[in-house]
């Protein structure tokens, strides 16, 4: 039997859906597919956040994590194989600041400044979680990506920080074909939101990730752009300050993620196929 060790690096901005997609994951995996894997040192906090959408109540925050965090290990029962997942937060603005041109070009470009604070710290949590990792994730938060009046703009620096990431994958790991590209996931998060937007969901993805496809596709191997939900469906809350009444979507109890075990099933089989095409190839 081939095993197969993954080290998956999940890439998102703040607020782009990284804790409910995780704790979406925990859970999927404790309930659902508990005969086929299991849980390794899953960070306390993941455990208590899927309490807390099961009460109705999205995660607060997270606060920034330490290099390289792994948030947990999924391990197949017959130990044919294992997936580590590791983040890094990066605030909206760092991304920004990095990754979209300025008046001077692009930071990430710019082997100098981004020596500098407060680039430093960042563009070495990145690159070293590139060099650890054998397949990528992105988690690309779709509010990003409409106007206030809830029309489709280009979200930019969430499309420049995939092409950015990919071409640095390309570099560091020296890439030279398609063939050796390591996998690489495109996943839209809060998806019940936005399906009835946007039933076109191919179309609409590709033109959110316009510039990383345009400059990339070429250059992938396997790859997916996929959507999910962490909960499944949400209830409408009102409340009322007394000046005006705010709406806001939260969990709907009990939560019921859609397309979040989906990313883990696709980035087994991509690896496991991968093997086996090194295996019929000699290698
Ligand atoms: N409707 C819906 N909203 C979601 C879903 N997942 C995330 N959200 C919304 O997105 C917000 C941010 O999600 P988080 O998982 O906390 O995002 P994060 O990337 O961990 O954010 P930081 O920890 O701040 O970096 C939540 O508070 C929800 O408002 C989902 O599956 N459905
Ligand atoms: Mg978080």
């Amino acid at each position: 039997m081939t095993a197969i060790n993954i080290d998956l690096a999940l890439f998102g901005q703040k607020a782009s859906g990284k804790t409910v997609y995780a704790a979406a994951l925990v859970y999927e995996i404790q309930k659902r597919y508990n005969r086929s894997y299991y849980l390794r040192s899953v960070e306390d906090y993941i455990e208590d956040r899927v309490a807390e959408l099961q009460s109705g109540e999205w995660p607060s925050s997270t606060q920034a994590f330490a290099d390289d965090q792994v948030i947990f290990d999924i391990v197949k029962h017959d130990n044919s194989g294992h997936v580590t997942y590791r983040t890094i937060d990066l605030p909206g603005e760092m991304i920004a600041d990095l990754f979209m041109p300025g008046l001077h070009g692009v930071i990430w470009h710019d082997g100098h400044r981004r020596k500098l604070n407060p680039y430093r710290p960042y563009v070495e949590k990145i690159v070293s979680l590139i060099d650890k990792s054998n397949v990528f994730m992105f988690l690309i938060d779709p509010k990003g990506n409409l106007t206030n009046s809830e029309r489709l703009v280009f979200d930019t620096s969430q499309d420049l920080m995939c092409a950015e990431v990919i071409d640095e994958i390309i570099s560091r790991k020296n890439i030279d074909s398609p063939k050796k590209m390591p996998p690489i996931l495109f996943v839209f998060t809060q998806w019940d939101l936005y399906q009835e937007k946007f039933p076109d969901f191919d179309n609409y993805a590709r033109k959110v990730l316009h510039v990383t496809m345009g400059i990339h596709e070429k250059n992938l191997g396997a790859y997916a752009i996929m959507n999910c939900s962490g909960v499944g469906k949400t209830r409408i809350v009102k409340t009322n300050n007394g000046q005006e009444v705010k709406i806001e979507y939260k969990p709907n109890p009990p939560i019921e993620p859609k397309g979040v075990a989906e990313t883990l099933f696709w980035v087994i089989k991509i690896v496991l196929d991968s093997k086996k095409g090194e295996k019929k190839n000699g290698g």
